[in-house]
């Protein structure tokens, strides 16, 4: 018996398990006794989704009704992570949904996994998008995420002998149960041709763009649910398909075989996410990619503005458009060119309505990172925003010269054009100038951000500078990811604190109570035993889950510098084999994280630790003291149960070069303390913990910049620091190749004769450090005081935090219940 509507909202086990079996009938068309994994897996989800789409309607109806401001979110990527066990929490059915599957005999962990997660981001950025949609719908923030729909997303990593290997992924393979195709609202988006000016019917002088192709863009929505709230926002994910009809005859003079080239174009165009991070490519794919998302997404805004019939200028008070990075960067352009062109506003009054609406986050400081585009290849794609730059360069440089009479090397330092050489189209620049709000992403970053790259656009319109720490959802790493500590901090506390993360606080009071610290204690060692069952399981490793869990994931870059890690296990593996007796805390050595495909620099690190782990890990003589263990395919799947598990957070970036890293709030969240420098939001999280619960080391970012403008000499510290020495002498030898001297060679050579991220340097303090962190875990109680004092002091770096701040100090944007 079939009770449609019931079975669709109901939320006891009983009808979640009638729900999952009509599904599993009506959507997969198979019977229980036939259905395979991922037939269970998708009724599963349609069964979550149904229960979604209610909220989904009514927030949309009540926005709608309420004329509410929207924040907009542009991002060319969100790493969302597996939906269905996030869904399942925020909708606060977890258990209920795990007693109906259950109750057919089925593993719910297991279809829980089978979920194929959508992998449409590198790392930090990426994730940080994905966090901030969360909260923005906890906090019942009307807001929307603007992005691109990769047909395959970030490549999956395999290691084979040691190295790594680059797998498509094709997540899209069985089907996306989470997203609606709403093909009705494509938009038009043109590239190349050329510009002509012209004067209107009244006399206006006017510019007509004629592009050369277009392509059409669809939106996919997925709902984004808040936790335990009615609001459930939208990202909207635009997916690149040939267009409707065009006048290629116009541009190409009838050449047919052209046109259908161009169609198969214009398809490619969301086909892959690049998979670079902190290294810019100037790749004509990459910007159409850019233009693209940012183009479709402007022109649904003003759908949205038309549907509810708002004029023009109302755009910035519907409106406010984050820029994530200077990947959407082009939107100062291509809002001015709707607005001017298309619109027929005049350009100063355009020029209000775009600075007020846009915003823009930096997220790194790295020189390699920042993107600058080849003006031939831009103008070639996009004729009419190069002479719009240009217009906006011309009159911002008139005020930069009023206001610094004289200064021509400002001038040429701030325009939005790079003219030594060969000519560039600064996008920071163009970012800068078209917003009226720019941010940093941790306090350390956004005062460097201040002093260096951006520091003549400081001094030129300070008001427009603030911080905005970084912050991450506790409902995905900690309720999600950590069930167990989740249930003993509720049972102390109360369950406010996943909505309220400064509650943790509270924690504090039971820091000196014994049975507290052994129930912590017990949580940490049963999310050990967990990943040394996953570790068993998939690398066939066996590990201790009473050693030392010390981890370092993130991705794999020399400025992030797991190779310092790296020459600690050596130094520790060389110390026992000297001194067979040595005692030392027994210490399993966790890595995870991908290298861009073309970082030949970062793949020989990966290759250098799973070099050290076979020799280590088959070596008697220290095998139980030290392990060594790389993750294969870190990603947001393969993380969650990391997180919970470690003892030690690695986060030994040279000073100065992490923007803000979320990785590090992870980990103390889930109770690891850190080991790391003074960099990004490890200075804050320090502050928050307390010195004395963090393994602090190594220079500052002022003792950085003195150290290099000296004159810095790695050799100084190789021929002072006999350990170091032996340690690198050890891998040059080839005792990690098989007696291959060449393998590691590179970066041997790196280090001793330019190493720019000063790992030397820092050698001796990061192994001081390690030595009293040794020490420090053979005090259990102790080490448990701290543990529960770093989860405790971490409600500051709940992404809730950081999107009240956004809230407030940027988007002006209040919360609308939704009923
Ligand atoms: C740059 C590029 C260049 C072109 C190809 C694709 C691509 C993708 C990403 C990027 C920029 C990456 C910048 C980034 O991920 N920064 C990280 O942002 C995190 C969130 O704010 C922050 O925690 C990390 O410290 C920072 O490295």
């Amino acid at each position: 018996q079939i009770q449609v509507e019931e079975d669709r909202i109901g939320l006891s086990p009983e009808i979640l398990r009638r729900a999952f079996l009509d599904n599993l009938f009506y959507i997969q068309g198979k019977p229980l006794a036939l259905a395979t994994k991922n037939d269970f897996y998708i009724a599963l989800a349609y069964t979550v989704r149904d229960r979604m789409l209610h909220c989904w309607n009514s927030t949309a109806s009540t926005y709608t009704a309420r004329g509410s401001r929207t924040v907009c979110y542009l991002s060319a990527e969100f790493l969302m992570g597996p939906h269905l066990g996030n869904n399942l929490i925020n909708l606060g059915i977890y258990d209920q949904m795990k007693q109906a599957i259950e109750g057919l005999d089925l593993d719910f962990e297991e279809l829980i996994a089978q979920e194929e997660e959508p992998g449409l981001g590198n790392g930090g950025l990426g994730r940080l998008a994905a966090c901030y949609l969360d909260s923005l719908a906890t906090l019942e923030i009307p807001s929307m995420g603007y992005g691109i729909r990769y047909e395959f997303g970030i490549f999956d990593q395999e290691i084979r002998d040691g190295w790594q290997v680059e797998i498509t992924d094709k997540w899209l393979r069985y089907g996306n149960p989470w997203e609606l195709p709403r093909p009705e609202w494509a938009v038009e988006i043109k590239f190349g041709g050329y510009t002509e000016p012209f004067t209107d019917d009244q006399g206006r002088y006017r510019v007509r763009w004629i592009p050369a192709w277009s392509v059409k863009g669809v939106p996919y929505d997925t709902p984004i649910l808040g936790y335990q709230v009615n609001t459930a926002n939208t990202l909207r994910l635009w997916k690149a398909e040939a267009p409707e009809s065009f006048d290629f005859e116009a541009f190409n003079q009838g050449n047919y075989y052209r046109a259908v080239q161009e169609k198969v174009a214009s398809e490619n165009l969301t086909k892959v996410l690049y998979p670079n991070d902190e290294k810019f490519e100037g790749k004509q794919l990459r910007l159409q990619q850019q233009f693209f998302f940012v183009s479709c997404s402007l022109q649904d805004m003003f759908h949205i503005l038309e549907r509810q019939q708002l004029p023009l200028e109302a755009f910035p008070q519907k409106f406010t458009v984050q820029l994530n990075d200077t990947h959407p960067a082009i939107a100062v352009a291509e809002l001015m060119r709707l607005l001017v062109d298309k619109y027929l506003v005049e350009w100063d009054k355009a020029w209000d309505i775009t600075q007020q609406t846009l915003a823009y986050t930096n997220h790194t400081l790295l020189p390699e990172a920042l993107e600058k585009w080849a003006l031939d290849l831009f103008a070639g794609l996009l004729p009419r925003h190069l002479e719009i730059i240009y217009e906006i360069n011309a009159r911002f440089l008139d005020r930069v010269r009023l206001k610094f009479v004289g200064d021509a090397e400002r001038t040429a330092r701030m325009s939005l054009i790079d003219e030594q050489g060969a000519r560039y189209i600064r996008m920071a620049h163009l970012a800068c100038v078209g917003s009226h709000a720019i941010n940093g992403v941790a306090a350390l970053h956004s005062e460097l951000l201040k002093q260096t790259v951006l520091k003549d656009f400081y001094e030129f319109f300070p008001e427009k500078f603030s911080n905005k720490t970084n912050g991450v959802t506790p409902r995905r790493w900690i309720a999600l990811s950590n069930p167990s500590m989740t249930k003993l901090i509720t049972s102390k506390i109360g369950s406010g604190w996943i909505k309220h993360l400064d509650q943790l606080r509270q924690l504090e009071s039971f820091v000196g109570d014994i049975e507290f610290q052994r129930q912590w204690r017990e949580s940490k060692r049963s999310n050990k035993q967990s990943l040394a069952a996953l570790v068993k399981n998939r690398l066939d490793i066996t590990i201790d889950p009473d050693s030392l869990f010390d981890v370092q994931s993130k991705r794999i870059h020399e400025y992030k510098r797991q190779h310092l890690n790296a020459l600690h296990i050596v130094t520790l593996y060389d110390s026992i084999k000297q001194n067979p007796t040595l005692e030392i805390t027994p210490r399993t050595f966790i890595f995870g994280g991908k290298a861009a495909p073309g970082y030949y620099m970062a793949k020989l690190m990966i290759k250098l630790i799973t070099a050290i782990a076979e020799v280590v890990n088959g070596d008697p003589d220290v095998r139980d003291r030290i392990k060594v263990v790389f993750i294969p395919d870190y990603n947001v799947t393969n993380s969650q149960p990391v997180y919970p598990a470690a003892d030690l957070s690695e986060q030994i970036s040279t000073a100065g070069l992490e923007a803000s890293g979320t990785g590090n709030m992870k980990f103390a969240m889930n109770g690891a303390l850190t080991i790391g420098t003074l960099d990004g939001a490890n200075v804050e999280i320090r502050e928050e913990v307390g010195a004395e619960n963090f393994f602090l080391f190594g220079l500052i970012t002022e003792e950085v910049a003195a150290l290099k403008e000296q004159g810095y000499n790695p050799w100084d510290y190789y021929h002072s620091n006999d350990a170091l020495k032996a340690a690198i002498d050890l891998i040059a030898s080839g005792h990690f190749s098989h007696g291959d001297r060449d393998l590691f060679k590179p970066l041997v050579d790196k280090l001793l004769h330019h190493d720019p991220f000063l790992l030397l340097a820092d050698y001796a303090s990061y192994i001081e450090c390690q030595t009293k962190v040794d020490q420090a875990y053979r005090d259990t109680q102790h080490w448990t005081r701290m543990s529960i004092l770093n989860a405790a002091r971490m409600g500051k770096f709940s992404s809730d935090r950081s999107i009240r701040d956004y809230c407030k100090e940027i988007w002006k944007v209040q919360p609308i219940e939704v009923l």
